[in-house]
């Protein structure tokens, strides 16, 4: 495999700091409370699974989290954006109610599906999650369809797709690909390239380990950034966003960053010994996306220390209260599923 990547790919070799020059303290403390309630709430739901407390897979993407949020500074309620496997991110990115996804998680009917998702079928239209499902790829064309018909009312609207490393070896990408460009359709494709599909590494799967030839190809514009440096990924991100809202037609971002959980549920060695190495999984803990910048930020003096600790104690006893009620809700009804789920035939007699 050609190593197109090269050091964004190497942790040992990519430390550089997030620079947050220029860059406004409250946004800074904004970013930084969002990822920290995404990695503190994807811990709880490890805990969950760990503890035999939730019922069907959860896919975390601890590590990652700066990839959402920072493409989410960019985002309005009214664009339209598309997750899949792993997408508790993408929707608290959008709306930080872990509350919600945490009923939705233990299936309960006070979750963001009425309880009938579950991790992997979130929805959330009103603040612009239009869903997610396991289906890899599936939501891909569903966004480019999505990003048309934005175009079609004449608004500003984008649409986005977050697709992994894996995704895109699914054709239904490449068509979309070309649909997006050939219909000049507002629509942004989010790569994390977190270099593994289950529980392959991209070398093993991939003639190079760069997504973005895929933009290349389709002579969509694209950048490739590390995708654990949260102000990065916002510039970046925003670059292209105005080009896409200015009637460009579609873009492409890779973002280049690693789970540190194993493909499912609660365990970090679960693909060690497989591919991933507990070396790789140590180094790249050290690019922790949300210490980088926390970092920078207590050395450039717009955060203490003791806030630091007063920001993780307020988040964590929110998060156990959200836990708890969660715990506490009830299930839907058999009813409800002839709802929201299943319908009468119509052709029956
Ligand atoms: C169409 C389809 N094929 C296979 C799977 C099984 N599967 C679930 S996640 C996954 C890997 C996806 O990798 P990637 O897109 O890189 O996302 P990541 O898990 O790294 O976030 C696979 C093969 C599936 N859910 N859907
Ligand atoms: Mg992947």
């Amino acid at each position: 495999m050609k190593n197109d990547l090269n050091n964004l790919s190497n942790p040992k070799k990519y430390h550089k700091p997030v620079s947050i020059e220029n860059q406004d303290s409250a946004t800074l403390q904004q970013m930084l409370t969002s990822m920290l309630l995404i990695r503190k709430t994807e811990d709880q739901l490890a805990f969950g699974k760990k503890n035999s407390l939730i019922g069907g897979p959860v896919h975390l993407g601890v590590g990652q989290e700066a990839i959402a949020v920072g493409v989410s500074q960019n985002l309005k309620k009214t664009d339209r954006i598309f997750g899949g496997h792993r997408s508790h991110s993408h929707l608290l990115a959008l709306n930080p109610n872990f509350y919600k996804l945490f009923a939705e998680v233990l299936g309960k009917e006070t979750g963001f599906s009425k309880g009938m998702g579950g991790s992997m079928h979130l929805y959330d239209q009103p603040n612009g999650f239009y869903g997610s499902v396991p289906i890899v790829a599936g939501t891909v064309p569903l966004a480019v369809g999505a990003a048309m018909a934005a175009k079609l009312q004449k608004t500003d609207d984008i649409a986005v797709a977050y697709i992994g490393d894996g995704a895109v070896e699914e054709g239904v990408v490449h068509e979309s690909f070309n649909l997006a460009k050939t219909q000049k359709a507002p629509m942004l494709f989010v790569v994390e390239n977190n270099l593994f599909a289950s529980h392959m590494h991209i070398a093993t799967r991939q003639p190079s380990d760069m997504i973005s030839r895929f933009a290349i190809a389709n002579d969509i514009p694209h950048k490739l950034i590390d995708g654990n440096d949260v102000v990065a990924v916002t510039k970046a991100s925003k670059e292209l966003i105005d080009d896409i809202r200015e009637g460009k037609g579609p873009a492409l971002i890779e973002l280049v960053t690693y789970r540190w959980y194993g493909h499912v549920d609660w365990r970090i060695d679960v693909d060690v010994g497989v591919e991933r190495s507990l070396d790789d999984i140590k180094n790249w803990r050290a690019r922790d996306p949300i210490l980088r910048l926390s970092k920078s930020m207590i050395k450039e003096k717009i955060l203490t220390l003791n806030q630091e600790i007063n920001l993780n104690n307020k988040i964590d006893k929110e998060i156990q209260i959200a836990w708890d009620k969660a715990m506490n809700d009830p299930y839907p009804s058999l009813d409800a599923t002839l709802k929201y789920v299943y319908s009468e035939s119509k052709n029956e007699k």
